[in-house]
């Protein structure tokens, strides 16, 4: 079987661990989906001969020891989680290209001088406890103990409660220091059109988006929605509608590639006769720039800070912030020189996406690599991408990991 084939059969394989058959990849963290995408990789790594463990996150490793002792690993890896009814390549593609790498040295019989780790992270996307990005900031320290044992899904089941319901044992280790790693590797679909448009199989990402989440919450009074006359309501529901209406027009105004997004509301109590007193919706604000992402969350903030004064509560709180990253140059220009020996033609590219890649630049140095995704769509069940583009990927992580373990 080739490379190619033996990528896309396991993509299809991964794909079957889902929520929703037949509408696309949900995979939410510490479901009984992750579960069995978690024995599977598992059981790849250990047919590649590394050794795996889980971390207090749930976050799975596997690693090739190397000559040097208690040496730092060249981390290769990307996310298994998935938003609801979404792909099946945003993130699962980074961590088989990973793996394969893992085989690839396996097959060669390398031995490493620096440790060869490959992960697969946890909650990158947030669908269940919001935010995300959480199995990187918990590696780097950024996630501290009690802000993981706080969160809730919205049933209200914590993070430990719900690893223990798949037999995790949720605690974060209380000393922490933050795992030593030389540099970490991420693939990852473009998640946009360029790529495909411009006809080059690989991007090398240059920068990352700034992005922050916010949750709003607008609380006004229940009512019986046929005998509250329309000048005695306050109706959470039409105020957030307002508030969200508004949320474009401030990003069009910033301008320099600034986006906004309301993608979840939940309306309480959600009755078809009942005025809803309690709305909960996301803010999601990215931008190229630290200052204008600032400068819009402060208008944000300013818009749904008004309506306090007409009878509402209302809070806005911050799920999220993560300034805009630029990725390790000589990383980059590697990539760039191993691409170009291999004959693969390659291009720049900034990310609109957010990575966890963008959470270990600020520990270590880092490279990403993006394949061309088809028609640009994602976060869809229409997510496609061509085994042969994540072929070059494995080829291209496999000589940079050689330098970089010094085989
Ligand atoms: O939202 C993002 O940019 C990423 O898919 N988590
Ligand atoms: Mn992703
Ligand atoms: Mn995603
Ligand atoms: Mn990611």
């Amino acid at each position: 079987m080739s490379l190619d084939e033996r990528i896309e059969k396991q993509i299809n394989e991964l794909s079957k661990f889902t929520a929703t058959p037949g509408k696309g990849t949900t995979r939410l963290t510490y479901s009984k989906e992750d579960l069995l995408t978690r024995n599977y990789m598992k059981d790849k790594m250990q047919e590649y001969g590394l050794t795996v463990r889980e971390d207090g996150l749930g976050n799975i490793f596997g690693k090739l020891e190397g000559t040097v002792k208690d040496a730092p690993s060249v981390l290769i890896g990307s996310h298994f989680d998935s938003v609801p009814n979404g792909g099946a390549y945003d993130g699962p593609a980074g961590v088989i290209v990973a793996l394969e790498v893992a085989a690839l040295f396996a097959k060669n019989q390398l031995i490493p001088k620096y440790p060869l780790e490959i992960v697969a992270l946890i909650e990158e996307e947030g669908s269940r406890f919001g935010g995300g990005l959480m199995g990187s900031r918990g590696m780097v320290g950024s996630l501290s103990e009690d802000d993981f044992k706080r969160l809730k899904d919205k049933d209200g089941i914590t993070t430990v409660e719900a690893m223990a319901e798949i037999g995790l044992d949720g605690f974060l280790p209380k000393k922490r220091e933050p795992m030593t790693i030389k540099s970490f590797l991420e693939l990852h679909i473009e998640q946009g059109p360029i790529l495909e448009e411009k006809d080059i199989p690989i991007g090398v990402v240059e920068a990352i988006v700034g992005l922050t989440q916010l949750e709003v919450t607008i609380e006004g009074k229940a009512g019986h929605a046929g005998t509250t006359p329309m000048d005695r309501r306050t109706d959470a529901l039409v105020t957030a509608a307002q508030i969200i209406s508004r949320l474009p027009g401030l990003a069009i105004e910033e301008g320099e590639g600034t986006v906004i997004t309301t993608g979840r509301l939940h309306v309480f109590p959600n009755g078809a006769n009942v005025i809803p007193d309690k709305v909960v919706f996301s803010v999601d604000i990215r931008s190229g720039k630290e200052e204008n992402m600032n400068h819009v969350i402060s208008k944000v903030r300013e818009l749904i800070d008004s309506y306090q004064n007409q009878g509402f509560q209302t809070t806005a709180e911050q799920l999220l912030y993560m300034p805009p990253k630029i990725l390790n140059e000589e990383i980059s220009a590697l990539m760039k020189e191993i691409s170009a020996d291999l004959g693969i033609p390659y291009c720049s590219i900034n990310s609109g996406a957010g990575h966890d890649a963008m959470v270990f630049s600020d520990v270590t140095d880092v490279g990403m690599l993006f394949v061309p995704s088809k028609a640009g769509l994602s976060h869809c069940p229409e997510e496609w991408s061509d085994a042969r583009h994540l072929a070059n990927g494995v080829q291209i992580f496999y000589e940079l990991a050689k330098r970089l373990t010094e085989v």
